[in-house]
Order: structure tokens, then C-alpha cells, then sequence
């Protein structure tokens, strides 16, 4: 496998070159974007190949409803929080890397059991694997929602965070552009939509400049050229994510802070003291809301007591019956509603209705 790296490496370094000595005209266009989508794909596969060379890294099962990854520098505070909102123990103290592997808890708000993650802390280059950091980095992905934990005496460490992310192109906050790409054997590329903003002709330029010959493509967004190839890669990762604003009992004015760095970053923020326990209801509130998800009650019958469900916002009667019953679904006739997302009680819905968060709903199935 070293070999194999070695031969991408030297690969990069040629196709690097050669782009750096064509000029940029129209005329080489064309090449140039065959290049680079080309560059971009040999340095997803360093990634691939130095992974399998280093097969270390932490692997903690998801369970529960939702995951959240706690984020932040050493010493921040991410385990004395994760000992505030969770059932676990995670050890704290003064010193820098405290917490040196994944430590799970279970945060439970209404009815979801939200599963968290005390990670270890991150330092500037996390990205180029200093401090672990790319070890960290990978294990965080798999979340539903990155929690920043900053301490207020040292916010500069948000922009230094901020950077890593950039870095290893994790958009945090911002919708994924929705397009498919479907392989053939056979055919060439089918462009049958695009609403990218880019030329169907640079599309096919740049899927071919990665190896894919025969596809039947469609962008339902727009996507600039950069974004487009590392979707196709694999090599972008969208995520949603707030800031908490720790040891905020170390100074008066934090309800102004907050607000200031709310604008700055257009990033929901809660200030809190993960040891004095100052905002800490708020706080799960917030990680319920920034996961989007719902809380709904079941009712086997009319008049019986419900038991809850935890659906995605957005869902509908048939994702609700598919999630609780596979074999409903088709047997299903219509679903009576009490609450937030019904008229008035038990109204009859269709399938297509869409819920709310503390809605009851009682399937009829066809006889
Ligand atoms: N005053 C004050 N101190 C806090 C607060 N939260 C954490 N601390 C202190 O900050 C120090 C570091 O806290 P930890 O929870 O261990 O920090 P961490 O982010 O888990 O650190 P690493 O595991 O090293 O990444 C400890 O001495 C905590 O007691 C807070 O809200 N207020
Ligand atoms: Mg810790």
C-alpha cells in the first residue's frame, strides 16, 4: 500500500506541474478543467490509500435518535458539558487533552435520546493530523450536528476551528446542492438537468477528466465548478452546526458577547457555564432544534394512551407509518390527527399530511 501512495503522490506532483506550466486562455480551458478535476480525484485517493496505511481511528456506534459531536480547543469545557446534559462521566481537568478518545452519553429531551459525543479537543493544523486532529475530524462526521464549545475568554478559537473545517471541506450550515449521477456501461453523459449555472459542456469535460464516461446526469441546483467536482468525488461533507459560548460565570457581560458573535457568524450561539449550570435548558433546546427533529405520539386506537416517535421535521403520515410498520404503508387508509398540525381533533388526514412536533396520530388501516 505505501507503493501505492508513493505512485499517487508522484502522479499529483506531475499533473501539478503540468498545470501550473499550461496557460490559462481559452483555447486550454478545456485541458486545464480536465486537469484539475483530474488533480482533485489522485488527491482523494492519497486520502484513501494513507488511511488504509494508518487504519487507526475511533469507532463509535450511533445509537438513539440523533448524534451530536461536542467540538472545541482543549480545555474548553466540551466533557464538564457533556457531564451537564448527558448520563455519563467524562473525566475533566485543568490541563490540555484531557479526553484522548470518543466518550458517548445519552442526552434525553422530551421523548428523543440524543446520543453525544465528548470529543477530543482540537488545535490549530487539526487538519494536517497535528494534535490527532484528522483522526478526530473523520470521527466526527458521521453526526447529525456539531455542537462548538468555546470558552468566552479565548474566542478567537472559533476562527481557528472555522479554518480547519474549510480546510478539509466540511460546509457547515449550508444546503447540499442536490444532484445525481447515475453510471452506464454505455451511452456517453445524458445531461437531462441542469440548473448548476455551468455549461453542460464543462459537466461532461470534468466527468470525463474523472474517469466517468457514461452517466446520465442531473443538477437541480446551482454549484459552482470547485463544489461540483468535490461532490462528485466524495471529497465535500455538509453539516449543521451552533456555538455555545462556555465559562460564561467568569464574566458579566456575556449576554452582550453572545449577541455580538450571533451577527458576526450567523451561527445560532448559547451562552452558558457548563459548571455553574447557567443555560443549560436552553442549550437542549437548541440541539433539539438544531437536528430538526420532532417528537410525535402514536395511538394503536382512538382514545388509547400514544407512545412517541421521533421523525425527521418535514415528515409525512406515510414516512411516520413506514418508520413505524413497514407492512402498514400499503395497507394504510388514512391517519387521525389531534394537535399542532390538525384543524381540530381527530381529523382525518391522507398520507401526504405533513406533522408537527406533539402530534398524536392514530393509523386505519384498510380492512
Ligand atoms: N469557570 C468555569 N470553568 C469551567 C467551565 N467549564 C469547564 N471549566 C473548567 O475548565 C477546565 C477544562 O474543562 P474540561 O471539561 O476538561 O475541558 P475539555 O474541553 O473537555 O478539554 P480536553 O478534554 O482537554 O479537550 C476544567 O478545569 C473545568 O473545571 C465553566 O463553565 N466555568
Ligand atoms: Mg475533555
Amino acid at each position: 500500500m505505501p507503493d501505492k501512495k508513493a505512485a499517487l503522490e508522484q502522479k499529483l506532483e506531475e499533473l501539478t506541474e503540468e498545470v501550473s506550466k499550461t496557460k490559462d486562455n481559452k483555447k486550454t480551458n478545456k485541458h486545464i478543467r480536465i486537469l484539475r478535476a483530474k488533480v482533485a480525484k489522485i488527491k482523494r485517493d492519497i486520502v484513501v490509500a494513507s488511511r488504509k496505511v494508518h487504519g487507526e481511528g475511533f469507532f463509535v456506534k450511533k445509537t438513539g435518535d440523533a448524534t451530536v459531536a461536542l467540538v472545541g480547543f482543549p480545555s474548553a469545557g466540551k466533557s464538564s458539558l457533556i457531564n451537564a446534559i448527558a448520563n455519563t462521566r467524562s473525566k475533566t481537568a485543568q490541563y490540555a487533552f484531557t479526553t484522548t478518545t470518543i466518550i458517548p452519553g445519552t442526552m434525553i429531551y422530551k421523548e428523543a435520546h440524543v446520543q453525544i459525543f465528548d470529543m477530543p479537543g482540537l488545535i490549530e493544523d487539526a487538519h494536517l493530523g497535528v494534535g490527532g486532529g484528522r483522526i478526530v475530524m473523520a470521527a466526527l462526521k458521521p453526526a447529525d450536528l456539531i455542537v462548538f464549545v468555546i470558552d468566552i475568554n479565548n474566542m478567537e478559537q472559533f476562527d481557528k476551528l472555522l479554518n480547519e473545517f474549510k480546510q478539509l471541506k466540511i460546509r457547515l450550515n449550508e444546503k447540499k446542492p442536490s444532484l445525481q449521477i447515475s453510471e452506464r456501461l454505455i451511452g456517453g453523459i445524458k445531461i437531462e438537468v441542469n440548473k448548476s449555472g455551468l455549461p453542460g459542456q464543462d459537466i461532461e469535460t470534468i466527468l470525463i477528466g474523472l474517469g466517468i464516461h457514461n452517466a446520465d446526469v442531473s443538477v437541480w441546483d446551482k454549484v459552482d465548478e470547485d463544489t461540483f467536482i468535490d461532490i462528485v468525488t466524495g471529497d465535500i461533507h455538509y453539516m449543521r452546526a451552533i456555538v455555545v459560548l462556555n465559562k460564561v460565570d467568569t464574566r458579566g457581560d456575556y449576554q452582550k458577547v453572545a449577541n455580538e458573535f450571533t451577527k458576526k457568524y450567523g451561527m445560532k450561539t448559547i451562552p452558558i457555564s457548563a459548571t455553574e449550570g447557567i443555560n443549560i435548558p436552553q442549550l437542549k433546546a437548541a440541539i433539539y432544534e438544531g437536528l430538526g427533529i420532532i417528537t410525535i405520539y402514536l395511538k394503536p386506537r382512538i382514545g388509547e394512551e400514544g407512545h412517541p416517535m421521533i421523525l425527521k421535521k418535514g415528515a409525512t403520515v406515510g414516512v411516520a407509518a413506514k418508520k413505524f410498520h413497514t407492512e402498514i404503508v400499503d395497507e394504510l387508509k388514512c391517519a387521525y390527527i389531534t394537535g399542532p398540525s390538525a384543524r381540530f381533533s381527530n381529523q382525518r388526514v391522507g398520507i401526504a399530511h405533513v406533522l408537527q412536533e406533539g402530534d398524536t396520530i392514530t393509523f386505519i388501516k384498510n380492512k
